[in-house]
């Protein structure tokens, strides 16, 4: 039997958005789209490979691995699941972080067959200012989001995390965001993965 290869295209430059979203390119795949923002090195890359359970999107220890935007259909939801490059990491070249916010903003505010947006969190911090200012600017939108707290391996104890909960509900009270939007995960805790499978 041969695996069909989920990935789809990548999106490099904001000039080719309107061919993707608006002229019907993603007629044919599944549908809706699903995209995982959040700053750079917070495991979007491995959560979308955990979720997908395969290798598909790159990963690094070093920040700023993804550097445009990955589409790859995710048969077992039958939606189409996207890894955007990440915001907000001083060691990356301003200039680079530029090119990338423009792109992400563009992309998130221009493809109308985005259903819902994951927001990933360092659970060991919570949302730092870029990451507030950046599920404002998703909310702006109208886009649903879905909060994820990763590497909550990290954590030591099971108090450290309720307690991280808390203070992430706590932060993000201004916003429409509902404890049951709010997950945790771990890409070595299966049940942690399942579970936000089974809830996208
Ligand atoms: N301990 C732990 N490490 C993780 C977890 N998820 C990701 N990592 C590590 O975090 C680092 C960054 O992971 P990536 O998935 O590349 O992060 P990203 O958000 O895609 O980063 P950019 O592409 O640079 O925006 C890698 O070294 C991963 O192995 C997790 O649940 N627990
Ligand atoms: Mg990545």
């Amino acid at each position: 039997m041969t695996t069909k290869d989920p990935f789809i295209v990548t999106l490099a430059d904001t000039a080719q958005i309107p061919k993707l979203v608006k002229d019907g390119f993603f007629m044919g795949y599944a549908q809706p789209r699903i995209a995982m923002v959040g700053r750079s090195n917070v495991g979007k890359s491995s959560l979308l490979n955990a979720l997908m359970q395969q290798r598909v999107a790159r990963v690094s220890q070093t920040p700023g691995k993804t550097k445009a935007i990955h589409f790859f259909v995710y048969e077992k939801i039958g939606k189409i699941i996207a890894d955007l490059p990440g915001y907000g990491f001083a060691k990356v070249p301003k200039e680079e972080q530029k090119d990338w916010s423009k792109l992400i903003g563009s992309y998130i505010s221009q493809d109308s067959g985005l259903e819902q947006v994951l927001i990933l969190f360092d659970s060991r911090h919570g949302p730092t200012d870029d990451d507030i200012q950046a599920l404002e600017y998703i909310l702006k939108q109208g886009i649903p989001v879905r909060v994820i707290l990763t590497k909550t391996d990290k954590l030591k104890t099971q108090s450290d995390r309720a307690r991280r909960k808390k203070e992430v509900l706590a932060a993000l009270s201004d916003y429409q965001v509902l404890a049951e939007d709010l997950f945790w995960v771990s890409v070595d805790d299966q049940r942690s993965i399942e579970f936000l499978r089974k809830n996208l």
